[in-house]
């Protein structure tokens, strides 16, 4: 029960926060970002050992290497999870704790941790929601060309197949990748995220054989009679100004953000502007024929990961690209278009500079429903980062994250309201947790972590949630 102390809220955020009956609400977390256990049980190194350690790629020069130690505390986890009401927790499974060369028969011992925690999980009446991949590729699959080459695809939907029948006894909900934009063009493009590669043309190519490889697995996965969706983080992207040029730079950013992703998966093509737009960079002979019906196999869910907007400018003189890391010397993102600019916001931003715009959520779901074939769809991430620390109480009074939350759920119930086939919402993340190439410095959670420690605190706004699940706000 939420009380006023731990909401460190005089008024009720959720008052008139109705949510549809059946209406899912979840939270996630990834492997590399909380598990540790880094070379336990036979785990092998994935491309985020590797990158974590080159100097100067993570912020402190952190690692995954402990993380929130989850590997070890995962039933003292979930037993906070199902405290807290949680319907269903989204996690992602380390490819290289399962598979550690990228290939060849299971490691038992990886694959039976995951079996534990979808035990635990079942029976704490939480739904398990695994992620195939969240950006972390065994090593000795980078060392063979990583994802701009087409056999990663392969061994991707070999790996899919074993551990979905490994586990599919138990799991009916599978999600391929998570946003795959980041795999390829953070990845491949500006180098910011593992493997720190900065080559256009293999950013656009891992693209292509990542949606290759969600394709091919999400057939396996589907025809043994699973639910099957991916995850794709959209943004609302948004001229600076009317005019021609900066509507034209919005256009592009799209392209390559939003609809190079969404338009294979659900329509089956990659978009005509688009492939015009990187013409300088790639003529896209990698494309081999029947690639695009096996990404467009008819999907059970489309997972929208949302965080916030991009204002862009044709005038190119915004410096910043949109998803700078916090070390500099890295290059765009955006291949073909790196002359695009995008503004810093006005409105108030989180701990990652990120602008708190509610209402493009539901844009971005409207848009999705308006303009690709119907899919149930999921908001599979949406959270903030803020500087939190526990009070002389040891109270975590995230009021900032508690409004986020609260004006995002909002933005779902619009969604709803205008038809949207929306049916739930995980908040990112149920952690504090490694992001990325920030390293620790940056807190998602709805639990505070202390990393000296490993103790957990529900901030404010995990009991918020609670209440919000267990229908306790006043309406
Ligand atoms: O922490 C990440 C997560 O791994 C993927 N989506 C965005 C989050 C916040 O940056």
């Amino acid at each position: 029960m939420t009380t006023e102390s731990q909401t460190g809220s005089q008024t009720d955020p959720g008052a008139g926060l109705e949510l549809p009956a059946g209406f899912l609400l979840g939270a996630a977390t990834a492997a590399y970002q909380i598990e540790g256990a880094a070379g336990v049980d036979g785990r092998g190194p994935s491309i985020w050992d590797t990158f974590s350690r080159q100097p100067g790629r993570v912020l402190g020069g952190d690692t995954g290497d402990v993380a929130i130690e989850h590997y070890d505390r995962y039933r003292q986890d979930v037993a906070l999870m199902a405290g807290l009401g949680l319907q269903a927790y989204r996690f992602s499974i380390s490819w290289s704790r399962v598979q550690p060369d990228g290939r060849g028969p299971l490691n038992q011992a990886g694959v039976d941790f995951y079996s534990r925690l979808v035990d635990e999980l079942l029976a704490a009446g939480i739904q398990p929601w695994p992620t195939l991949y969240h950006w972390d590729l065994p090593q000795p699959l980078e060392d063979a060309g990583g994802w701009p080459e087409r056999a990663t695809a392969e061994r991707f939907a070999d790996y899919a197949g074993a551990i979905s029948s490994a586990l599919g006894d138990r799991v009916s909900q599978w999600t391929t990748l998570n946003e795959p934009w980041c795999s390829a063009f953070l990845g491949y493009g500006s180098g910011v995220h593992a493997p720190g590669r900065q080559d256009p043309a293999a950013s656009v190519r891992a693209g292509h054989h990542l949606m290759l490889g969600h394709g091919l697995a999400a057939s396996l996965i589907s025809s043994a009679g699973h639910q099957v969706g991916v995850t794709i983080n959209l943004y609302d992207v948004l001229p600076a100004s009317d005019r021609e040029i900066d509507r034209e730079a919005a256009r592009r950013i799209d392209g390559l953000q939003n609809r190079f992703f969404l338009d294979p998966v659900l329509l089956g093509s990659y978009p005509a502007d688009v492939v015009a737009d990187l013409a300088g960079v790639t003529d896209f002979a990698f494309v081999r024929e029947g690639d695009l019906a096996v990404i467009s196999t008819p999907l059970d869910i489309l997972g929208v990961n949302y965080y916030t907007r991009h204002v862009v400018t044709g005038d190119a003189t915004a410096g910043n690209d949109g998803h700078g890391g916090p070390v500099g010397g890295q290059a765009s993102p955006w291949p073909g278009s790196e002359q695009v600019g995008f503004l810093p916001g006005e409105l108030p931003v989180t701990a990652m500079g990120w602008e708190i715009h509610a209402e493009g959520l539901t844009s971005v779901l409207k848009r999705v429903a308006r303009e690709y074939p119907s899919v149930p769809l999921y908001v599979t991430e949406n959270g903030a980062a803020f500087f939190d620390e526990p009070d002389a109480d040891g109270l975590v009074r995230d009021t900032d994250r508690v409004r986020y939350l609260e004006g995002h759920l909002r933005a779902c119930r619009d969604a709803v309201d205008a038809g949207v086939p929306l049916k739930g919402y995980f908040c990112w993340s149920l952690f504090d947790n490694f992001e990325w190439s920030w390293g620790y410095s940056r807190r998602f959670g709805l639990v505070y972590v202390d990393y000296e420690t490993q103790t957990r605190t529900p901030k404010s706004s995990a009991y918020w949630y609670s209440d919000l699940i267990r229908g306790r706000l006043a309406v």
